[in-house]
């Protein structure tokens, strides 16, 4: 009887043109699905990333069934099961007589080191295949970097849009400019009409998920009520369609906006199926063209939301193989702090983490400016790890995978990369929070207040941050501005502000850090939307 080809599909490769595919004969083809233990505790992922995937990949290998594949799937509670992707392939192997294995690249340097470890530990060839659901391969992102000094997106963006044709007249960008950022920046009234977001409640799949998690990992934190997640390509379609009907006219113009109570508001919410693979990047940029064409939604947001997902998404994933695996421990400002507890507990009297931190534990979302500008800012004014940093937030996204958190997280909002991913630090203070947010209004603090008891901490921290670290951060031309603003203060005023940040932060230093869990389990979610 002539052998098989054993296809694995990972966790984020849920999608029906993947690579692997392609060429293969359902016929002669077994695709291995498999939940694995060192896939589950790799980070302590938030419950409700946990249920999601699991119950996606789930779904997902009834789909393929449907369309005529042999799936073998393996579920976390199997007793035989081996906890690793390695050790499913060995088990796979000794089933059927497997002539060779197809693959598409793993999405992050751990797992695609084992992959490339099979031919070798099993005698049966691998072929690893390049994820085709990315338009820029590694080679073509090594390509355009060759020689650059600077990786300035903006200038990759442009070539993928030359690539793609999106938004193009010819050789020319839609409306003469290839980037309408500067239009999207208005903060928002909080009664202002939101989008209410289509919810899926869950099915007889997602609740066994939600069982085995909250069973079998009781230490994981994060809340899995009110579920109304997408876990199948139709529902994830059905949240595509809601956003190009529904936010995407609104979210050029308050994409920087954050307001209490309102988790999403004009932001898509995709992520997470568009990492997982549920729904293809390129298809959904197509689709905010065509509304555009269509005269239903103005140019810079559509041209700002393609640029996220064919510019900044991809930059990201071309930054991530091009700097290697030792990138994750780099650690431009040498910072070593700890996150302070309360990113695990919510229990914080600044209320713009509160509300970040508590959406983040009740939904595992947060959108980019509550991710960047609050709990980001924050670790990066503290001089928080990087590293740390980046470990939180895999832990606490539905859409984080390593191969995006990390040049988000570390790079982007942390600067650990010295300015590979940014070309400044982004640091703030409280004006900016408070300009493009309520949370000031409820908070104990004031933004306006630098020094004193009542006085923002985000204030001193932040002239604190650029004071200690002028060094390596003194001939930033970015920068200059800041700092000759700091230099205008007399001597009195640095001392303070340098007293003030001392003394917040030897509060800081003087309450738990970390997470050592269990605990109970229970952020403190008061007054946070969807808690
Ligand atoms: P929208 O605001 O509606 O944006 C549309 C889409 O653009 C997103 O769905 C996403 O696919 C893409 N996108 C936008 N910005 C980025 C970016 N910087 N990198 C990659 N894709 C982008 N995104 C992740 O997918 N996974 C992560 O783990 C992740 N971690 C982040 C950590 C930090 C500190 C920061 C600052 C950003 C991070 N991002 C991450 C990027 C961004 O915050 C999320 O993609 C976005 O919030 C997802 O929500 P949305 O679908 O509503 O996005
Ligand atoms: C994130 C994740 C989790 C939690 N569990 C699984 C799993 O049990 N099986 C699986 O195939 N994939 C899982 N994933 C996604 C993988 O971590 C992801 O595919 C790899 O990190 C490659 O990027
Ligand atoms: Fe955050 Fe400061 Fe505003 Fe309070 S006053 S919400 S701590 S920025």
């Amino acid at each position: 009887m002539p052998g098989r080809t054993l296809i694995p599909i990972l966790g984020d490769q849920l999608s029906f043109g993947l690579s692997s595919l392609a060429d293969a004969d359902p016929a002669t083809s077994v695709l291995l699905m498999a939940e694995v233990e060192d896939e589950a505790t790799y980070v302590r992922h938030h419950r409700r990333k946990l249920a999601y995937i699991l119950s996606a990949m789930r779904h997902h290998a009834d789909a393929l069934r449907e369309r005529g594949w042999t799936v073998e799937y393996v579920k976390l509670d199997e007793p035989d099961n081996s906890g690793s992707f390695t050790g499913e392939i060995a088990r796979a192997i000794a089933r059927h007589s497997v002539d060779c294995i197809v693959v598409t690249e793993a999405g992050e340097w751990r797992v695609q080191a084992m992959l490339e470890a099979w031919e070798t530990l099993f005698g049966v060839p691998v072929e690893i295949r390049t994820d085709t659901r990315f338009i820029a391969s590694h080679a073509d992102f090594e390509g355009w970097a060759d020689g650059r000094k600077d990786l300035v997106m903006e200038f990759f963006y442009r070539e993928q849009r030359r690539k793609t044709g999106l938004l193009m007249n010819g050789k020319k960008p839609e409306g003469g400019k290839w980037n309408y950022d500067k239009e999207n920046r208005k903060p928002v009234a909080a009664d202002l009409f939101m989008p209410q977001q289509p919810l899926f409640p869950p099915d007889g799949t997602t609740r066994d998920v939600i069982d085995l998690v909250t069973t079998r990992f009781p230490e994981l934190i994060g809340s899995l009520d009110e579920w109304d997640l997408a876990v199948t390509h139709e529902d994830a379609m059905r949240a595509q369609d809601f956003f190009l009907q529904t936010s995407l006219v609104s979210f050029g113009d308050y994409q920087d906006a954050m307001v209490t109570g309102q988790p999403r508001m004009w932001h898509a919410h995709l992520s997470p199926y568009i990492n997982s693979g549920l729904l293809d990047p390129l298809e959904l940029c197509r689709a905010v063209e065509a509304e555009y064409r269509a005269g239903h939604v103005a140019l810079n947001g559509a041209e700002g939301f393609i640029r996220q997902i064919i510019g900044w998404r991809e930059y990201m994933r071309g930054v991530y193989w091009l700097a290697g695996p030792d990138y994750k421990d780099r650690n431009f400002f040498g910072n070593t702090r700890q996150l302070p507890r309360f990113y695990w507990t919510n229990e914080t009297d600044m209320n713009c983490l509160h509300q970040a931190l508590g959406q983040t534990w009740a939904t595992a979302y947060a959108h980019h400016i509550q991710r960047l500008m609050v709990t980001g800012n924050f670790a990066m004014l503290i001089g928080a790890d990087p590293h740390a940093v980046h470990l939180w937030y895999m832990e606490v996204y539905l859409d984080a995978y390593e191969w995006v958190t990390l040049p988000n997280t570390l790079g982007m909002s942390q600067f650990g990369d010295g300015g590979l991913v940014g070309t400044k630090p982004y640091a703030a203070s409280g004006a900016y929070i408070n300009r493009m947010s309520d949370y000031c209004e409820a908070c104990r603090y004031d933004p306006t207040k630098r020094v004193g008891e009542d006085a923002c901490p985000f204030n001193a921290l932040y002239w604190d941050f650029l004071d200690r670290n002028r060094d390596k951060l003194g001939n930033n031309p970015r920068l200059g501005m800041q700092y000759r603003t700091w230099d205008r203060f007399g001597d009195d005023t640095k001392d303070e502000t340098r007293a003030q940040a001392a003394g917040f932060l030897a509060r800081l230093d003087a309450e738990p850090a970390g997470y050592e869990g269990p605990h109970d389990g229970r952020p403190d979610l008061d007054g946070v939307a969807g808690g």
